[in-house]
Parts: structure tokens; C-alpha cells; sequence
């Protein structure tokens, strides 16, 4: 069983689509193993981010996810960092049917975040739940 950390973005809690994508991943078999809403520091936003530190819409990026508060998930289940991935769809062009397929409005407000690797889930897990899952 894998856990991922999910971000429902900014634009996701001010167009009020919590509810929905929780629904999606939840319809999928996903399960929520930890839930709270919190708006992030810019340090937490630039440890979050820190791979793109050096990429041009790095500073972007963090006034973005630091503009308004943000619900974080932990989401649990079988192949969960690769089902959620596919969930929200591509960064660059997501699908019909994908999360932000059918709500992103651009590149940065793209509704939610999923970390894309076992490596990366551990690593935002620590930073955004660092008491753990309530799962077990
Ligand atoms: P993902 O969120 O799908 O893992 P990454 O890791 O490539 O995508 O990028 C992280 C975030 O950085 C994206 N969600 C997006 O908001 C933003 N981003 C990526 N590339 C660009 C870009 N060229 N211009 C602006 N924002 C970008």
C-alpha cells in the first residue's frame, strides 16, 4: 500500500471543488488517511517546491500556492502515487476527464498537486504530516 501527499490548491478551495476531487479519488478506491487545511509559509512552499528552485516560474509557484489557504491530503492505497498522477492528469495537457482537465485554468493554477514518485511522497508527507497518517 502506498501513500501520497495530495495539495488541493489554492483555486480549488476558492472555487469550491474540494468536495469533488476528494470524490474522484475516493470513487477510485483511494482513501483519506489524513486531512487538514493550512496555508503554507513561504518556507514551507519554497521546501515543497525546492526542485524547481532554479526554474524561472519558481517564484510563481510559491506566490501562488502561498496566495490562499490549502487543504492537504494524505491519500492511501494500492499504487496510490502513480493512481493519483493519473487522477489529476498531465501537468501540460491533461486530459478530459482528468482533474485538471476538466478544472485547471493555466499552468499554475492547476487545482492540485500529487507527489510524483515514492521518493518525493515520503519526503512531502514529512514536511506536511510530520506526526504521520492517522491510518497506521
Ligand atoms: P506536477 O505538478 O505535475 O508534478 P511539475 O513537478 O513539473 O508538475 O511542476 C510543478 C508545478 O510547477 C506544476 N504543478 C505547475 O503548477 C508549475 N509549473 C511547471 N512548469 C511550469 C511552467 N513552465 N510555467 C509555470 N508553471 C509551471
Amino acid at each position: 500500500m502506498d501513500k501520497t501527499l495530495v495539495l488541493l490548491k489554492p483555486d480549488a478551495v476558492k472555487r469550491g471543488l474540494c468536495g469533488e476531487v476528494l470524490r474522484r479519488l475516493e470513487r477510485q478506491g483511494l482513501r483519506i488517511c489524513g486531512l487538514k487545511m493550512l496555508r503554507l509559509s513561504r518556507e514551507l512552499a519554497e521546501k515543497h517546491y525546492a526542485e524547481h528552485r532554479n526554474r524561472p516560474f519558481f517564484r510563481e509557484l510559491v506566490e501562488f500556492i502561498t496566495s490562499g489557504p490549502v487543504v492537504a491530503a494524505i491519500i492511501a492505497g494500492e499504487d496510490a502515487i502513480f493512481r493519483v498522477r493519473h487522477l489529476i492528469g498531465d501537468t501540460r495537457a491533461a486530459a478530459p476527464g482528468t482533474i485538471r482537465g476538466d478544472f485547471a485554468t493555466s499552468l499554475t493554477a492547476n487545482i492540485v498537486h500529487g507527489s510524483d514518485s515514492p521518493e518525493s511522497a515520503v519526503r512531502e508527507l514529512a514536511l506536511f504530516f510530520p506526526s504521520g497518517s492517522d491510518c497506521g
